[in-house]
């Protein structure tokens, strides 16, 4: 192309003609899913099930949203903002459909379009399966974040990776154990990514670099391999800007080894070529602890490099000179997982753009952002130095280059720095490198995340003030304060407040008396409920809606388990990633201790007790076998309770199989309460703690993570608190370790539960001894220390349930103070103190 080409070609007005719009009447959109029935499915009406039903419907509203996807993109390009890109390996999106019409505006006109076709909205949205390319909290909130760049008009791209298979499904056998089983997720087609088959870029593995004379060097030899992009729009909220998530897969560069095949070895000519697939065919389910694998690496490396490769593309259509990148990108690491970006981006700017080593590393650290979403030492990530040798020899010359060079002026070498600030401290060198010494030696990839970045943040105030003061202390006493800050996270209250509980929205807009666009879009305004407070028929209405979401809770648990849950008793949820320091063990040691309180009383005290039904879900990591054991003993203590006529009546417990996104959107709004009881010091922030206390639920947990901050805007009287506080943890644990207490003595009321399980009260004892003997010796996570008080703060629970009407109260308040944890606002603290970019609003 010249450049100088007539656009578009032909006749333009037979172009304007051609392009359509949003359909948005009831008879267009009938008239677009009749024709994808047709055409696009090639199928007729008499033959058509719910599943065609609604891969019909989507692909009508994809066409609205490639409309306003296309001109946004081409609206960013003509403006050329400055942009922000979110590099996350996980990105937990859910389902599509009932959010895109939602935020399009769009749903009611559907929902008549499709009964007109025969067909019932809710058949159709459950035929939708989740996109679940994440863990957890990290990957959900890389999804929140989507969504809220989208709604306030910002020019953010997400970069990710397209699993074949998303998170394993969870299944649970007769014994109680969990088992996996793979999630094929696109095996129906996938009708909200667009194939991008031209947007191709090439990735290295292996071979050998050379050190050239200029301080560049020649990377060759080895593997190569395609990345093809798959682009996923997301609609913003009452917004045309409709922006996007490119995700790779990786693709044989070469079909396959052409001589191998010919001589006949057809084995090792589809070898390569499968090696190359491989890359990006299965989400690692590990949860907080590292994994070493050579294809783990190959998977960051490969997603890093096709992204940035990606944004200097883009950059150089602006034809800007190469030093102005910090001026139109921002990047920001979602955790460690994408610090490859660093050398990578050094390679490209030495190796490539040919500039010398201090204006490369003063772009890449202009440029560069990264969040830490954890403390645990276990969850750091370290890379053997052989490994990345091998696959990655330029990037573990830059990494050494970078330890000993690099630092604020280009001439002093990084250790050489620190060793003039602090004369003669050996250790605090050893601490601060990047590399661990050992056999083998490691690449820490924390400190190479904070020394690359411009801003380090952590993701709430307690966790951004134990980043500053544990694992990255010495580089704030070394860079200074001002460079780590804090952005608490936060939730989009689209999906988690006016997606999974429509009547709740419908309350408040009524209420407020303002559309919905109004209070979605400025969560602050929920303020304005708290006079309805002290309006009795408005707190019947709040009351009847929790009710009516208990019921559709319980609908769906008959539905699936074949269980009938009682509707009348307390809602008490804890739904996350099983992991030690979560301490679902401490919830289901709690549920026994209630439960032998209940048989130990008489027929006439329980009367007086209010019935609770307890609510588990969760995965835990398959090589987790701690975390397997609490699933079991949840398990097995929930089918003796539930047998139980004595107590039956006023105590159950569910594990609800293969959790979920969508299973939290029936779970969250039909709590009354639900639990996040960490150990303190140990939960970066919590998510779903929002999405409750945003839907009416109200919190029983400890003083960690994002918990504080909710006490904090809710009021402390609305919460209910218990256990040790993040000061104490290191000496309790001390004590366990030098000064252990029996568990009879210190907590006889946990010991009398552990001796229950241990006699097999639950199934074989024996079973759980591994559990249990991590209570009775260590205690690492301080079940020991902080059941008592946990017993207490269910107890206050129990008290203030009794009074509904002050119950409701507080569930009101709950509501109207969560303004804060709308992650608009955690996202234009992104935009507006890191990234420096503007909204750009499609006209
Ligand atoms: C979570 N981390 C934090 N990691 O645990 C949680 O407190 C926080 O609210 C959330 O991030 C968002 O900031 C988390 O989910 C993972 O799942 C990683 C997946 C990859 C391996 C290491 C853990």
């Amino acid at each position: 192309a010249t450049g100088k080409e007539k656009w578009p070609r032909g006749d333009e007005k037979v172009w304007k003609e051609g392009l359509r719009g949003v359909d948005t009447d009831v008879t267009s959109i009938t008239k677009s899913i009749v024709n994808h029935v047709q055409t696009s499915l090639a199928r007729q009406a008499y033959n058509l099930d719910d599943l065609g039903a609604y891969q019909a419907a989507a692909l009508s509203v994809r066409d609205d949203l490639i409309v306003n996807w296309n001109e946004t993109q081409l609206h960013y390009s003509r403006k050329e903002p400055k942009r922000a890109y979110y590099l996350s390996l996980e990105f937990l999106m859910g389902r599509t459909f009932d959010n895109a019409l939602l935020n399009l505006g769009l749903k009611e006109q559907y929902r008549d379009g499709v009964k007109a076709l025969g067909f019932s909205m809710e058949d159709l949205l459950e035929q939708e399966r989740d996109a679940a390319l994440g863990n957890g909290g990290l990957g959900r909130l890389a999804a929140c974040y989507l969504d809220s760049s989208a709604s306030q008009e910002l020019p953010v791209w997400g970069y990710g990776l397209r699993y074949k298979y998303g998170i394993f499904q969870q299944l649970i056998s007769p014994e109680g154990q969990q088992l996996e089983a793979p999630d094929p997720w696109l095996d129906n087609q996938n009708p909200w990514e667009l194939p991008r088959l031209d947007v191709t870029y090439d990735v290295r593995f292996y071979g050998t670099a050379e050190r050239l004379e200029d301080g560049r060097a020649s990377w060759h030899g080895g593997q190569e391999v395609l990345a093809v992009a798959y682009d996923v729009m997301v609609p913003g909220c009452y917004t045309k800007n409709t922006n996007n998530l490119r995700l790779w897969e990786s693709k044989p560069k070469r079909g396959f080894d052409l001589n191998s095949f010919n001589a006949g070895d057809y084995e090792h000519a589809i070898e390569s070529s499968n090696s190359a697939a491989a890359i990006t065919s299965v989400l690692y389910p590990n949860d907080h602890t590292t994994c070493k694998l050579e294809l783990r690496l190959k998977q960051q490396y490969f997603w890093t490099a096709a992204s940035l490769a990606d944004m200097i593309r883009r950059f150089k259509n602006i034809g800007k000179p190469i030093s102005e990148f910090p001026d139109y990108v921002a990047i920001q690491l979602n955790d460690t997982h994408p610090t490859l970006a660093i050398p990578e981006l050094m390679r490209i700017l030495i190796d490539d753009e040919e500039l010398p080593w201090g204006a490369a590393w003063q772009i890449v650290t202009n440029t560069i952002f990264y969040t830490n979403h954890t403390v645990l030492p276990e969850a750091l990530e370290k890379w053997p130095v052989p490994l990345m040798e091998h696959l990655l020899p330029r990037h573990m010359q830059i990494i050494y280059d970078i330890n000993l060079y690099v630092f604020k002026s280009p001439i002093s070498f990084f250790l050489q720095a620190v060793e003039k600030k602090f004369p003669g401290d050996r250790d605090r060198l050893a601490r601060m490198s990047l590399i661990e010494e050992g056999f083998p030696k490691q690449v820490r990839m924390a400190h190479l995340a904070c020394i690359g970045s411009r801003k380090v943040n952590g993701v709430a105030e307690l966790h951004s003030e134990l980043v500053r003061t544990t694992i990255l202390k010495d580089f704030v006493e070394f860079e200074g304060l001002s460079k780590f800050s804090n952005v608490t996270n936060g939730i989009t209250p689209r999906r988690w407040l006016d997606q999974c509980n429509p009547e709740l929205a419908a309350l408040i807009s009524k209420s407020l008396k303002v559309d919905k666009s109004v209070w979605l879009k400025d969560l602050e305004k929920l303020k304005d409920l708290l006079p309805f407070v002290e309006d009795k028929a408005f707190r019947e209405e709040w009351a009847a809606i929790k009710q009516r979401n208990k019921e559709r809770l319980a609908h769906h648990v008959q539905t699936t388990l074949g269980l009938t849950v009682n509707t009348n008793a307390m809602f008490d949820v804890q739904i996350k990633r099983l992991h030690e320091y979560k301490r679902q063990t401490l919830n289901i040691l709690g549920v026994i201790h209630r439960y032998l309180t209940l048989k130990a009383m008489s027929a006439e005290e329980r009367k007086k007790v209010n019935p609770r039904v307890v609510f588990f879900a969760g995965k835990a990591a398959p090589a987790y076998f701690i975390a397997k054991l609490t699933i079991r003993l949840i398990v097995n203590a929930a089918r003796v309770i539930n047998a139980d006529p004595d107590t039956r009546d006023l105590l159950t417990v569910y594990f609800l199989p293969d959790y979920s996104v969508s299973l939290a959107e029936v779970l969250i709004p039909a709590s009354d309460i639900s639990q996040h009881i960490s150990t303190a010091g140990t939960e970066a922030s919590g998510t779903s703690n929002m999405k409750f206390c945003l839907n009416g639920g109200l919190l029983v947990g400890t003083v960690d993570g994002a918990n504080i901050e909710i006490a904090e805007a809710v009021g402390e009287s609305n919460v209910f608190f218990f256990g040790h506080l993040t000061p104490a943890v290191e000496d309790l644990r001390y004590q366990h370790i030098y000064h252990p207490v029996p568990v009879e003595e210190k907590c006889p009321a946990l010991a009398k539960v552990l001796n229950t399980v241990s006699e097999g009260r639950f199934g074989d004892g024996g079973v759980y001894e591994p559990l249990l003997n991590t209570i009775r010796q260590g205690d690492h996570y301080l079940l020991t220390d902080d059941f008592d008080s946990y017993i207490g703060a269910l107890a206050m629970v129990d008290q203030a349930y009794l009074d509904k009407d002050e119950w409701v109260k507080k569930s009101i308040r709950t509501t109207a103070n969560m303004g804060k944890f709308s992650s608009d606002r955690a996202i234009l603290e992104y935009a507006e103190s890191f990234w420096n970019i503007e909204p750009a609003k499609v006209p």
